[in-house]
């Protein structure tokens, strides 16, 4: 049963969605709790749904939504495929509870939530976090170049005022610092998806260099994770190399420290709404990258 009324079909508050997050775990007690990783810089709590029947430290699985404040299709599939992992567990469903008796998953939903509120509140384009130090005239990090991989060598800038301001230092920011962390102690995980708006791709390693990863034979040649996506997907997402060279991504750094199943989504549209997709596609672009994700998880926990 269900004791809220959250619309999975609008867009909603940091507030709501934290208090959603809160109501999925305790619906779901048996597979879901909510862990705080930490604070924001404005010193928001950092919380993720962890989703698991075993024991501790299982081979596991990182949904990172969210990282882009302005990216809101991101949060708002986000929760809902948190609902959705919780609610198929729950009613028995195969795939779910063929990964889940393997892995774990652990599910960020807005990993970067001051960006958030100063999107939702203050400016609808914002990208990065809000975070600020002495002496700097402007305010925030780009968080996906922020990372400890090939730092400020590409589509980034060391200009505090420009959107793809990389910080002062890899790992400079605590939003990132808080995953990285987390990520690191618990030394197990197998993958990353991080999820961005908007272009419909999927993205693999490398993103600071142009070329392909040393494990791409086997994220991108049939049968792989990335065609049997291509082929449940098609015709509506492209999969490739990054278009243009990224340093300081969040997905080379999970590669590079031995996570193998790194990738990244950009989700819907193709630009006629851009960041600002209508409501009433959430619900759809919902379902779309849940087909996604779970062939990934699925060929994950299968290999
Ligand atoms: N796009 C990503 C960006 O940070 C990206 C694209 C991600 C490229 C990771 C390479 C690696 O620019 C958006 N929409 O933020
Ligand atoms: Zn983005």
């Amino acid at each position: 049963k269900r004791d809220t009324n959250f619309n999975y079909g609008d867009y909603h508050s940091l507030t709501e969605l934290y208090r959603e997050m809160a109501n999925i775990a305790s619906e779901y007690p048996r597979v879901a709790k909510r862990l705080k990783i930490g604070n924001s810089f404005e010193k928001r709590p950092l919380y993720v749904l962890k989703f698991s029947t075993g024991k501790n430290k299982r081979p596991a699985i990182w949904l990172n939504h969210g990282i882009h404040a302005r990216e809101w299709i991101t949060q708002a599939t986000g929760i809902w495929i948190a609902r959705k992992i919780a609610s198929d567990f729950s009613k028995n469903k195969p795939t779910i509870t063929s990964i889940l008796n393997k892995m774990d998953i652990f599910l960020m939903p807005v990993a970067n939530p001051d960006g958030y509120v100063y999107s939702r509140t203050k400016n609808r384009s914002w990208r990065k976090n809000r975070s600020h130090k002495r002496f700097k005239k402007c305010v925030g990090v780009d968080l996906n170049r922020n990372w400890d991989v090939a730092f400020s060598k590409g589509t980034t800038s060391d200009d505090p005022c420009s959107e793809k301001y990389h910080g002062p230092n890899p790992h400079s920011e605590v939003e990132v610092q808080s995953v990285a962390n987390f990520i690191l102690n618990h030394g197990n995980f197998k993958s990353f998806i991080d999820i961005h708006s908007f272009s419909q791709l999927l993205m693999y390693p490398y993103g600071y260099i142009n070329s392909m990863c040393p494990d791409c034979d086997e994220l991108v040649s049939a049968p792989s994770p990335i065609s049997d996506t291509q082929e449940i997907l098609k015709p509506s997402v492209t999969i490739d190399l990054p278009i243009y060279i990224v340093s300081g991504n969040t997905i080379d750094w999970a590669y590079k420290n031995g996570i193998k199943y790194a990738f990244t989504f950009e989700l819907r549209d193709n630009g006629t709404y851009g960041f600002e997709l209508p409501a009433d596609q959430i619900i759809p672009t919902a379902l779309e990258i849940w087909l996604a994700l779970e062939v990934i998880m699925v060929h994950v926990k299968d290999h």
